[in-house]
């Protein structure tokens, strides 16, 4: 099978599946929130993560109804750990180019709130760095009404794009995701130190909260915490977990 005709049948059969990664407070140690990650339980080839099919999903158009199976999911599982009594979190979701273009993305985030009965400040929308200042004519009145709908907004991958920085003070955003690749180096090039400290007090500065990405070390979050980042997330606390692995992880935070 071609991999468009694939895709199609994957979610006809329900072979994709959501990991979720712990995002932990370095004020508190807790688990704060949690970033979904798309999955696909191929019947041959085993778990595939999105580098084997997001970008032809992308190219294809078939993020759009992907998309919407990710947005859906994360809600309704989400609901389900706080029914459940679990601690309330926020969940982070991925949002690609194509679903920020598209007019109807609003009507689907409302759907996916009002299916799963999920309060809307527990759904927080990543959108992309370059996504975001490609067109702020576009991204701004986009991000305006997603405030309105009252979910989260973070801006992922921060610090790789082009940014025109006078545009991140008109976004309505929540918080910033510092880059995987300063956070990789910020123990062993002075370089990416500074970065990342002058974006984290930029942050502040404009009320935004800084989630670090790829902390696998010890020494990686000693350095985030003397600069007062807010949050880390990476292999150091736990590999993205499949539902039931992840609630067990909360169940044992708690
Ligand atoms: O763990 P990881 O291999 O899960 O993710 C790889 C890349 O795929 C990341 O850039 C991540 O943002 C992207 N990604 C993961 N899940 C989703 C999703 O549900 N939708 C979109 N658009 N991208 C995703
Ligand atoms: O682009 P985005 O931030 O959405 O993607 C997150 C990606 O980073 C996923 O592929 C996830 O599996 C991966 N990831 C999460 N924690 C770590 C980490 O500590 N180290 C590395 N190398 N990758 C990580
Ligand atoms: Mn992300
Ligand atoms: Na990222």
């Amino acid at each position: 099978l071609e991999l468009g005709a694939s895709l199609h049948l994957a979610l006809e059969r329900d072979e994709f599946e959501l990991h979720y990664q712990p995002q932990v407070s370095l004020r508190s140690g807790r688990v704060v929130g949690l970033e979904a990650l798309l999955r696909w339980r191929h019947p041959d080839k085993g778990l595939l993560g999105p580098g084997h099919f997001i970008s032809f999903a992308e190219e294809s158009g078939l993020i759009i109804p992907i998309g919407e199976w990710v947005l859906r999911r994360a809600c309704k599982q989400n609901k389900a750990w706080q029914d459940a009594g679990l601690p309330p979190l926020p969940v982070a979701v991925n949002i690609s180019a194509r679903q920020c273009a598209q007019q109807e993305l609003e009507a689907v985030v409302r759907a996916a709130l009002a299916d799963s009965g999920l309060a809307p400040h527990y759904l927080e929308l990543e959108l992309t760095e370059s996504i975001s200042m490609a067109d702020p004519e576009h991204s701004v009145p986009m991000m305006e009404r997603m405030k309105a709908i009252g979910v989260e907004l973070s801006i992922d991958d921060f610090g790789t794009g082009y940014s025109n920085m006078s545009y991140l003070k008109r976004f309505p955003i929540d918080r910033l995701k510092l880059d995987i690749s300063f956070v990789r180096e910020i123990t062993t090039d002075p370089g990416s130190l500074a970065i990342s400290d002058a974006i984290i007090t930029m942050s502040h500065s404009l009320h935004l909260e800084v989630v670090a990405e790829g902390v696998e070390t010890e020494g990686q979050l000693a350095l985030l915490a003397q600069r007062q980042c807010d949050i880390v997330q990476g292999f150091y606390f736990s590999k993205p977990l499949a539902a039931d692995a992840l609630e067990a992880l909360l169940r044992a935070d708690y």
